[in-house]
């Protein structure tokens, strides 16, 4: 089958550890897909709205022979049998899955924007990605995302959580 290679960014500040563990399964169990990497698991202060439980973050790689709508569709999916409420922006999740890479594509449409807008400006965003694939390539950017960390606006990291379990 031919797969592209995506990543997955995952955050969590409602009951996080019990959270990113069942995305986690629930991303190795995505249909036409396959789970690769993941990165380590990242304490971070919210970003957006400063008024919530710290989150935990981090990156999954996964190769997907979903389109880029259908692949979003599922990780809605996901978020929803995990009981995600959407109330306000910014607000306090059960399970956030952002796509932030498909590929070499760019999307850019009202409803999906491909590389993710936050990927560059946010920390807990792109440490985790260069964590674990340093040369994967921006494709806006046309550089290798280990070379982007000077975009940085928002350093919300606290440390990286040692004991994933
Ligand atoms: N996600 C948000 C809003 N704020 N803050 C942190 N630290 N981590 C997140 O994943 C996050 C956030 C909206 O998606
Ligand atoms: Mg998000
Ligand atoms: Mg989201």
């Amino acid at each position: 089958m031919n797969q592209t290679r995506t990543f997955i960014a995952l955050g969590s500040n409602i009951a996080p550890q019990q959270c990113i563990r069942q995305g986690l399964r629930a991303l190795s169990r995505l249909i036409m897909s396959r789970l690769g990497a993941v990165s380590s698991w990242y304490l971070t202060r919210p970003w957006g709205l400063e008024t919530q439980p710290e989150f935990i973050n981090l990156v999954a790689e996964v190769w997907t022979g979903l389109s880029a709508k259908r692949l979003v569709a599922e990780l809605r999916a996901i978020e929803d049998r995990l009981g995600r409420v959407r109330t306000q922006p910014n607000g306090p999740r059960t399970l956030d899955l952002d796509l932030l890479l498909y590929g070499e594509e760019i999307i850019d449409g009202p409803d999906l924007r491909v590389p993710h807008p936050g990927l560059v400006v946010r920390d807990f965003m792109l440490l985790p990605l260069i964590e674990i694939a340093p040369e994967t390539l921006h494709p806006e950017q046309g550089r290798p995302v280990a070379e982007l960390q000077g975009q940085i606006l928002y350093h919300q990291i606290i440390h990286r959580i040692r004991d994933k379990a």
